[in-house]
């Protein structure tokens, strides 16, 4: 796929989507929203990380609000199912960790996206604005599933009502992210933790990755077994006999990822 709305680099096992709208803050169009989708489902090709950020100074602005004649017409609900929805599932459905990478404002849909990846590093001018109810809508795109998960019922619920900008350092204090780095350390920080996933268990990954998003929906004796079940596979790869053989050696594990 040629890609007009955002920019993929594919470096050692890195993979990294950057949404490239800047004048809009990268809000998403409908080609971008195809374009982000395609690029974590498929244009990751072999690599064992996938990270998404945002060129300028913004992360994402959620809905590109200029979008078509009135974007105040369009069938939202047709369009969450239609083009957000599998772009979510692109991201939690995908085989290798996504970091995102919040170089700056997540809003919106921008923050759900953020929000629903497996680590969220942000810089710490960066912010996270549940921007919905200021033109008068609710979170989506996975937001309100996600956000009460992340932070508990009444940050999340005091985050969408009032519809604040959360600084990055509060929102890791909150449990919303992984962390906050000073921005002039932030691009070393997501780089190194991308990095450190590429040469990982990506296997591991991927069933430790489903284990515990499958939990919210398991009862504890259902996810024993679900459990149970994922670490019998973990147990057949290459990645553990390494792991294993690597501690009686004494040396770093070189993992290959199956
Ligand atoms: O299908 C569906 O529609 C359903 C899905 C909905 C999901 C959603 O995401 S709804 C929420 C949509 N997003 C928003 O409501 C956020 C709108 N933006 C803002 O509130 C602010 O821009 C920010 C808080 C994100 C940042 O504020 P600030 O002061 O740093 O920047 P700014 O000056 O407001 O914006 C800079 C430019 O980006 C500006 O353009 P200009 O004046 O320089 O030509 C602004 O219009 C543009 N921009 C910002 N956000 C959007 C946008 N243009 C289009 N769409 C945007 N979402």
């Amino acid at each position: 796929m040629d890609y007009q709305t955002i920019t993929l680099e594919r470096q050692d096992g890195v993979a990294v989507v950057t949404l490239n709208r800047p004048d809009v803050l990268n809000a998403l169009n409908g080609q971008m929203r195809a374009e982000l989708r395609h690029a974590v489902a498929e244009g990751g090709g072999d690599a064992r990380v996938v990270v998404l950020t945002g060129a300028g100074r913004a992360f994402c602005a959620g809905q590109d609000l200029g979008e078509g004649p009135n974007v105040a017409a369009l069938n939202l609900e047709q369009v969450l199912r239609d083009e957000y929805h599998p772009l979510v599932r692109a991201i939690t459905e995908s085989p290798v960790p996504v970091i995102a990478a919040v170089n700056g404002t997540a809003a919106g849909a921008g923050a759900s996206l953020a929000l629903i990846c497996d680590v969220v590093i942000a810089a710490e001018s960066a912010r996270f604005v549940q921007a919905f109810a200021r033109i008068g809508l609710m979170p989506d795109a996975g937001g309100t599933w996600m956000l009460p998960r992340l932070v508990g019922p009444a940050r999340a619920l005091g985050a969408a009502l009032f519809a604040e900008a959360i600084p990055a350092r509060e929102a890791a204090d909150w449990g919303m992210i992984w962390e906050a780095v000073p921005d002039a350390a932030f691009a070393v920080r997501w780089q190194a933790r991308a990095r450190q996933l590429a040469d990982g268990p990506t296997l591991a990954y991927r069933e430790m990755r489903a284990a515990m998003r499958a939990s919210w929906g398991h009862a504890f004796e259902a996810h024993l077994e679900d459990e149970a079940r994922r670490q019998g596979l973990c147990g057949q790869s290459r990645d553990f006999r390494e792991g294993v053989l690597a501690f009686t050696e004494k040396r770093p594990a070189v993992f290959e990822g199956r």
